[in-house]
């Protein structure tokens, strides 16, 4: 790392499921609104907020509190009665495609759902060497309508009766030092001010959303004062001021010190605060905490070298379900019309993902806790849900102690399937499918079915020679970012249905052969027919919201319209 300073942006999203929920129904904007799921609150606009509405708070003391308040609910999801987090999912990739489109040179860390880290330091470097800045800030202060400096006054911390804080005052005397004193750190954190104004000025008007921001040198210190005066504005913190924002600072309020290394370090030396740690020597925290030592020595005086890592993608793509006290799942069926909902309900985040971020999946981890936690994880091969059915099940049925037949033992009170290590691209195969379908779909609704190029294809083929998951697996990855299909690229929300039967009979038949072949080989461990289905007969009893899996699928002779729309997605 060179030895001048970053320039660190935390940007968090003002109670994001609330604007979320306000967006959608615009006349709830600057109302009292909670977000609530399986009765618990998610999420608290700041007009409730006022009234005393917290995360978590029983939703009978929400109403008696604020009884005007709007309860928005998340939706359940599709496959099972697990939420659908989708809508706040899309909100976030609509905030971070802001975010991404803002400046080549700015690096984009996605840190959760609605924050996100921004290394500026190219950009203000940039700007300082091209600008005038002295002339620019000395006429008005009209380029930092949002912001406040950290100096340790800009809160009441001390409780102090005669305290007052003008925050315009302390900017402008702020600003001519950074233009003046030839203090080239603190002209680079006005710049990065500057700009964080304007990221959360284009976030507002392109997604309606508010949000705040933290600035600094470092991402902790960034992190740490972001809240400070939200909503709706932002926190810049010098390095001169480290210590004494930190001094009343609570360790759990730390980044990376809010779980049990903080409640170590709080419980060893038997203090509460950032400024009681930073009074402790390397060598005492070294018997402590050995291998952490130089870290927290560091974190303690608001040192924190970590880098800003360009990641926009989720890095595991994950469905979860707890069963606490009676909903614990004690029957074999129970586990399997979970298990099978919450593999949907993956399968389709999963295809989602692939089509958004031309990327694949390759491993699953299946968790599940009874009495303890166990897990195994296996390679993906397909995004077939029976297929991945079939493996998952492979797994967690070993897990079942119980003697009899159908029951489960010790009762399951948790299943999660994470899906992580993504490679870039899609699979050939995958394609080629997809490919066909889409031009068979299209040429049906223009009538044009004759004029299609039976059985040929706009493949790009990439020889996958340091490929792990190439051929061996029956897969080939395609590098989607040099190479484009030559002639057709589907549009998005064309999709490949989720199993062979989905497909239409006479769909099949008029299928070139090479393609039912791939076809096949895309559906992988499970053909039609092919007597490996590994699930019972018997469907077990729906539960709340689970649907059930018809036993056999009727194929109806589709009329040429409805072939294209099976092979749209449905929203
Ligand atoms: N969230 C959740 N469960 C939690 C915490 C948060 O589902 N235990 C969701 C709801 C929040 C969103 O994530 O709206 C972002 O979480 P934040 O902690 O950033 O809180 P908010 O954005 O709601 O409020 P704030 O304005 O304080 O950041
Ligand atoms: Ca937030
Ligand atoms: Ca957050």
């Amino acid at each position: 790392m060179s030895n001048r300073n970053r320039v660190i942006a935390l940007i968090d999203m003002d109670c994001f499921y609330a604007q979320v929920e306000q967006r959608l129904q615009p006349h709830l904007w600057g109302k009292p609104v909670a977000v609530v799921q399986y009765n618990g609150i998610l999420a608290v606009s700041y007009e409730a907020r006022k009234y005393g509405v917290k995360r978590f708070m029983n939703l009978e003391k929400v109403k008696e509190i604020c009884p005007e308040i709007a309860l928005c609910n998340v939706p359940s999801g599709e496959h099972s009665d697990k939420a659908d987090l989708k809508r706040y999912r899309d909100a976030s990739d609509d905030v971070f495609k802001v975010l991404n489109g803002y400046d080549s040179r700015v690096i984009v860390e996605r840190a959760s759902i609605d924050e996100a880290f921004l290394d500026l330091t190219e950009l203000v470097d940039f700007i300082i060497a091209s600008e005038d800045l002295p002339e620019k800030y000395s006429s008005s202060l009209d380029l930092f309508p949002t912001t406040y400096i950290a100096d340790g006054n800009d809160l009441n911390e001390e409780d102090n009766p005669e305290w007052q804080y003008d925050r315009e005052k302390t900017l402008k005397i702020w600003i001519h030092k950074a233009c003046n004193e030839n203090n080239n750190d603190l002209l680079r954190l006005a710049v990065g001010a500057e700009l964080v104004e304007q990221i959360r000025a284009r976030i507002k008007e392109e997604t309606q959303f508010r949000c705040s921001a933290g600035i600094a040198s470092n991402k902790m210190m960034a992190k740490l004062v972001c809240s400070r005066h939200k909503p709706g504005q932002q926190t810049v913190v010098p390095d001169y001021a480290f210590s004494s924002i930190l001094r009343n600072t609570k360790i759990s309020s730390v980044r990376n010190l809010g779980g049990k290394l903080g409640r170590a370090i709080m419980g060893k030396f038997s203090i509460q605060t950032m400024g009681e740690l930073s009074a402790i020597s390397l060598e005492e925290i070294s018997e402590q905490f050995p291998a952490q030592a130089k870290w927290i020595h560091a974190i303690a005086n608001g040192m924190d070298e970590e880098e800003v890592r360009e990641r926009d993608k989720a890095i595991s793509i994950a469905v979860s379900k707890n069963f606490t006290g009676s909903s614990a799942l004690f029957t074999v069926s129970a586990v399997q019309s979970w298990l099978d909902g919450l593999m949907k309900e993956l399968v389709k985040r999963l295809t989602e993902d692939q089509i958004k971020n031309q990327r694949t999946a390759c491993t699953l981890h299946v968790g599940c806790t009874m009495d303890a936690q166990f897990g195994k994880s296996f390679q993906i091969v397909t995004y077939s849900s029976d297929a991945l059915y079939n493996s998952a099940w492979a797994i967690i049925r070993n897990f079942n102690k119980a003697v009899d037949s159908n029951a489960w033992e010790p009762p399951i009170v948790n299943i999660s399937l994470s899906a992580c290590r993504f490679r870039d691209g899609v699979d050939v195969s995958s394609k080629r499918i997809t490919d066909w379908i889409c031009q068979k779909a299209k040429a049906l609704v223009s009538g044009e079915e004759d004029n299609l190029p039976s059985g040929s294809f706009p493949i790009p083929v990439t020889d996958s020679t340091d490929d792990e998951a190439g051929t061996s697996r029956g897969f080939d990855f395609i590098e989607t970012v040099e190479q484009k299909p030559a002639r057709y690229v589907p549009p998005e929300k064309e999709f490949l249905p989720e199993s062979l039967e989905d497909i239409p009979e006479d769909l099949l038949a008029d299928m070139p052969e090479d393609i039912k072949k791939e076809l096949t080989l895309y559906y992988g461990q499970r053909t039609p027919n092919s007597g490996k289905k590994q699930k019972p007969e018997v469907v077990p009893k729906k539960k709340r919201g689970a649907k059930k899996r018809p036993l056999t699928k009727v194929v109806e002779q589709p009329a040429a319209k409805k072939i294209s729309d099976f092979f749209t997605k449905k929203e």
